[in-house]
């Protein structure tokens, strides 16, 4: 039995990645220094791995980018349109981020995970450009030996990924002869195994398919001499094992964690093949909870009547990537928190004792399963695990709760009434620009070098400052501005109870980017209001409709790594609570408009067909319940990103939003899903894209309004940038937002109401 590691974060405990990477876009570092910098991470995470006792350590997993992004360039899958971005890292970070007259490849996300990756694009036939894993080996061979494992992404999870792939039998036949060449180099060069990653397999995969494939994994691995191929399959079970399981390859790495318990049935059901090796992921690669020891023993002891322990690799149930590094730097959380969580380096030291217990006998590691087991109990005792109050009130909740108390059409009345606004209102998404002056007082003030009064002075004179810029703009409903609010997931977690915010938890989210996600240990619910107070100040400075901005129950849990001992609609009921009792507060204060963004929503959707319906209901349960209690008259908005909505404009529907926002202007087809559903309530369109430094043309916005028409009728619309505004540079959104509102009233001269 071998302790396999299948990824380790990239980015390393201080972020030196992200620090590499900026400063290389920066200049202040060459393409040289990038690099040397880049392979000493890279060698410091294989001596760590070894340390922590891995003897299967990955190789070639510390992208620079993305993962995904590399095998595109591998193969030569270079869109046209950056002919002339050059070649090598300039190419490369011209796909991933835009280069001169070449906007970036898309970003999509990575299955369900808050990992995001670049999509290839299939414009011309893929070629072998050069030999990343090989690369990698020959890197790695003096450090590690012979415990060098390279890592590649497979043809059919490439295909499954990329955008204008062929047909994909004929995207298969003609990437077979490019690994089979990538295996025959690593081949030659000594590699004993290569871990090729499948996790498109764990989808709803058809028979066909699984055939196809076992031709082409036949083409790929033939004439090998040494080499073995570990194909690698997580993030669920497989619903084609018995095919799969036949495929012509060394090991099958199965996630047991997240495919619990269907890979067992699989097992149970079909056996394994006698010849082949086991990557038995039995320890959480998503989720920060340690282990709990004893249960994976038991569940060894399921899987050796099927799979003898010599062929068994104790994995992670996925790569390490989307795990902070390590725990251990987490000393300020309540001690019995903090002996309940383990990240990537503590997940290798289960693994490493779970191996022990297997091959040396369980007395070895009495120590450490004791010390999980008191965990277990710590974790379970923790103060705030179990709020009475807050379980007596979900658990009395009626089906009432869950409804406004008027239906749509009588509440749109009353709004419309309430607000007076004129045809085509305009507003933005919530957030203003985080300048380094913002980002700047908050550091001092976490640092401790400003006192509270001084901060809030700061922030209120940031409100106010914008207040005045948005009237003179001539917007109609106003924000705030958000500017006490870092990430909203995380500044939401600070103040309610039963999350615990981490001091060092980064999690690449996508190229530099991370994000630091909150624990939800607890029973949550709110002690004192959220975002009361800068909300009432900004409506206390103008007499137009200042609009509150909250972040959704689904979008806090998704965000968040989230305990295990409650189902997730429980645990969403509650954040939906506390959410309820902000708005009744906001509207108490005379707040008329609330927006509860739900960017998250659409992600949290599962892979699989069949557990979609079940999470979709509670998920909409939980938006219901977050804004049931606003009084008809009070105007309930939601917001999304990223939606690829087709697939859940009915749960969009249900959530009985009086208005929605949509990140629009990168997705052409909107309209067309909206047209087909005869969608009626009112829909904020974006306008413009946020997430691009040119400030767009009126006419450009008028277009975007009147193509919109073609749809909804003029009542319907509400004009607004696609999303929040606090990645802009604060001149930019001043000119933007002027345009919008002349397009706007533009439109309005033209459509008077009747
Ligand atoms: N918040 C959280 N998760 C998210 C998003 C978010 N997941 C999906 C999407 N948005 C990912 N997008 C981003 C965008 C920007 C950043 C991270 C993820 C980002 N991060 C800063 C960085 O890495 O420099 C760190 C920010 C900080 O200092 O807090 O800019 O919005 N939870
Ligand atoms: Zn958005």
């Amino acid at each position: 039995m071998l302790v396999s590691n299948i990824g380790y974060p990239r980015m390393g405990r201080e972020r030196t990645l992200k620090k590499l990477l900026e400063g290389y876009w920066g200049r202040v570092l060459d393409e040289e220094g990038l690099l040397a910098g880049a392979a000493r991470l890279e060698e410091a995470h294989w001596r760590q791995q070894v340390r922590l006792g891995v003897e299967l350590v990955p190789v070639g997993d510390l992208s620079l980018y993305d993962h995904v992004l590399d095998t595109a360039v591998m193969f030569g899958l270079v869109p046209e349109r950056f002919e002339k971005a050059g070649d090598g890292l300039s190419l490369y970070f011209a796909m991933a981020r835009g280069g001169p007259n070449a906007p970036a490849c898309a970003m999509r996300k990575w299955f369900n995970t808050n990992y995001h990756y670049i999509a290839p694009e299939w414009e011309r036939k893929p070629v072998l450009v050069k030999n990343l894993p090989l690369q990698a080996y020959l890197r790695a061979k003096d450090t590690l030996n012979g415990n060098a494992k390279p890592v590649l992404l497979g043809p059919f999870t490439l295909i499954k990924l990329s955008k204008n792939a062929p047909e994909w039998r004929r995207a298969l036949y003609e990437l077979s002869p490019l690994y089979a060449q990538v295996l025959r180099e690593l081949d030659a060069a000594g590699a004993t195994w290569v871990q090729v990653d499948e996790p498109s397999l764990i989808l709803d995969v058809t028979e066909e398919e699984a055939k196809a494939l076992a031709a082409a994994y036949r083409k790929i691995t033939e004439g090998l001499r040494g080499l073995k191929i570990m194909l690698q399959t997580y993030f669920g079970g497989l619903s084609q094992y018995a095919r799969l399981m036949a495929l012509p390859v060394d090991g099958l790495g199965l996630d047991f964690v997240h495919g619990y318990p269907e890979n067992i049935a699989n097992l149970e059901r079909h056996g394994f093949p006698p010849d082949k090796w086991l990557g038995l992921g039995i320890v959480d690669g998503r989720n920060i909870w340690r282990t709990n020891l004893r249960q994976k023993l038991d569940l060894l002891h399921k899987v050796f009547p099927y799979v003898p322990a010599t062929r068994i690799w104790l994995q992670p149930s996925c790569s390490l990537l989307h795990l902070p590094v390590s725990a251990a730097d987490e000393s300020h959380l309540p001690s019995a928190l903090r002996q309940g969580i383990a990240f990537a380096d503590e997940r290798l030291t289960e693994l490493r004792a779970l191996a022990r217990a297997v091959k040396e006998g369980e007395t070895v590691v009495a120590a450490e399963l004791a010390a999980a087991d008191q965990a277990q109990r710590a974790l379970a005792e923790l103060s705030g695990r179990v709020v009475p109050a807050v379980r007596m009130r979900v658990s009395a909740l009626k089906e009432t709760d869950f409804q406004r108390t008027a239906p749509y059409a009588e509440r749109r009345k009353l709004q419309s009434r309430r607000l007076a606004l004129p045809l085509f209102p305009t507003t933005t998404i919530g957030s203003f620009p985080q300048t380094p002056e913002v980002r700047a007082a908050r550091a001092r003030r976490r640092r401790g070098e400003v006192s509270k009064e001084q901060y809030d002075a700061f922030i209120r004179g940031q409100i106010a400052e914008w207040v005045r810029i948005q009237e003179q703009l001539g917007l109609d409903v106003l924000v705030h501005g958000e500017f006490e609010r870092n990430d909203m997931v995380e500044y939401f977690a600070t103040r309610l109870q039963g999350f615990a915010v981490t001091s060092n938890a980064w999690v690449q989210s996508y190229g530099s980017r991370c994000v630091k996600p909150p624990i939800l240990f607890g029973d949550v619910y709110r002690d004192t209001p959220l975002t009361l107070a800068e909300a009432l100040y900004a409506q206390s400075l103008t007499p137009q409709p200042v609009k509150g901005i909250l972040t959704g129950p689904v979008t806090m849990l998704n965000w968040s790594f989230v305990r295990e001992d409650l189902e997730s609609d429980q645990i969403a009921y509650q954040v939906a609570l506390a959410i309820r009792d902000e708005i009744v507060d906001l509207e108490k204060a005379g707040l008329a408009i609330i927006q509860v963004d739900e960017p998250a929503l659409r992600e949290g959707l599962p892979l699989r067909t069949e557990e979609r319906a079940p999470y979709l209901s509670w998920a909409v349960s939980a938006f219901r319940l977050a804004t049931g209690g606003a009084c008809p008259e009070t105007q309930i908005h939601t917001h999304m990103c990223y939606v690829e909505f087709g697939d859940i404009l009915e749960a969009i529907e249900a959530m009985d939003a009086d208005v929605i926002s949509i990140e629009t202007a990168r997705r052409g087809g909107f309209l067309e899903v909206f047209k087909r559903s005869a969608y009626h309530r009112d829909i904020g369109l974006g306008v413009y894209d946020v997430h691009s430094p040119r400030v767009p043309e009126v006419e450009d916005m008028e277009r975007v309004i009147r193509q919109a028409l073609d749809v909804f009728r003029p009542e319907q619309l509400w004009v607004n940038p696609d999303c929040g505004l606090k990645t802009r540079q604060q001149k930019e959104v001043a000119a933007a937002l002027k345009r919008m509102v002349k397009a706007a009233r533009r439109l309005r001269t033209e459509y008077r109401p009747d």
